[in-house]
């Protein structure tokens, strides 16, 4: 009868959503942000979470998600710890019939049908403000001007992205030199222990210390006090994030630039989990709004970030 059919409508509508979420790890600050912003979002959105840490590692992310696929959830959602190796884990939650939404990082695969939409921030083009900063600040030198980088997880998308997107823009300039790179796995730590053998290894030579977030920057500035360099004054510093950590080392005069990349995805993702259950067509990408902020503005903008 009519009356059946507007109380099972009602009743649909009023059906609790089950999220299941396959976070990277707690490597970071950045993290520890991106983690408190889906949680408290799904709280918002009277959302029931089910939030697994795979410790930044690809196979236990795989795990949460087929336990995710076993338990029938609504809307599966994971920031992939690395671009590759995707495929037969959302072909099977393809195949129950369950939605997939990236959020931050993205991946690399053939079949687009494989996730609804890709929420976060464009990584390539924060490696050419990155780049551009660069370029801008040595317009005068002639150089050479070498860099240390500080990669992030070897295969993640930020890490990739942030590296591609400085050597498109340096690329084209020769007085600008990669010297040495490797990864610190987006951890202080990892930045200062890498950083320790840069600076046995290159010490005075090194120009630039371009490290792919603020915790190996800030592990990095450790390093180089304690071989006696000098960070954001003989070496100039850039980072990614833009965490209050990044700040105040850009106010103590430690990062030269912070280019931004918001962690804060929680709300998006609850808005984008709820359209897909609604059967409302998404596009495929949302890029997050970021910007850049040099050393000069961060003690005037600190009171205002939220991470
Ligand atoms: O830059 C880093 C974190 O994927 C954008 O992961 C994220 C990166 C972020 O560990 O701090």
């Amino acid at each position: 009868s009519a009356l059946a059919l507007v109380a099972l409508g009602s009743y649909a509508q009023e059906k609790q959503i089950t999220l299941g979420f396959a976070q990277v790890g707690a490597e970071s600050a950045w993290r520890t942000a991106n983690t408190v912003s889906v949680k408290q979002a799904a709280k918002d959105a009277g959302i029931n979470l089910k939030f697994s840490d795979a410790q930044q590692k690809q196979e236990n992310q795989i795990k949460a998600i087929r336990s995710y696929i076993a338990q029938k959830v609504d809307v599966i959602a994971f920031s992939p710890v690395v671009e590759s190796g995707w495929e037969p884990v959302l072909t099977e939650a393809k195949n129950a019939h369950i939605p997939v939404i990236l959020t931050d990082r993205s991946i690399d695969v053939k079949d687009p049908s494989l996730y609804v939409t890709m929420i976060g921030s464009d990584f390539l083009e924060e490696g050419r403000r990155a780049g551009r900063w660069l370029e801008e600040h040595y317009k005068n030198d002639p150089g050479p001007i070498n860099i240390a980088e500080l990669q992030g997880t070897v295969g993640s998308a930020p890490a990739n992205d942030r590296h591609s997107g400085l050597m498109e823009i340096i690329k084209n300039d020769p007085k600008f030199k990669i010297i040495a790179s490797q990864s610190g796995d987006f951890t202080l730590a990892g930045g200062k222990q890498v950083m320790e053998a840069f600076a046995k290894t290159y010490g005075k030579q090194i120009n630039v210390v371009y490290a792919h977030n603020d915790d190996m920057a800030l592990g990095a500035i450790q390093a180089m006090e304690e071989a006696g360099m000098k960070p954001g004054k003989d070496v100039n510093v850039v980072s990614f994030d833009a965490t209050k950590g990044g700040f105040e080392a850009m106010i103590a005069g430690k990062i030269n630039v912070d280019v931004e990349c918001s962690p804060l995805l929680g709300p998006q993702l609850m808005t984008a989990v709820k359209d897909v259950v609604a059967g409302k067509q998404l596009p495929k990408r949302i890029v997050t709004n970021e910007t850049v902020f040099p050393m000069s503005v961060a003690a005037q903008v600190l009171p205002q970030r939220k991470y």
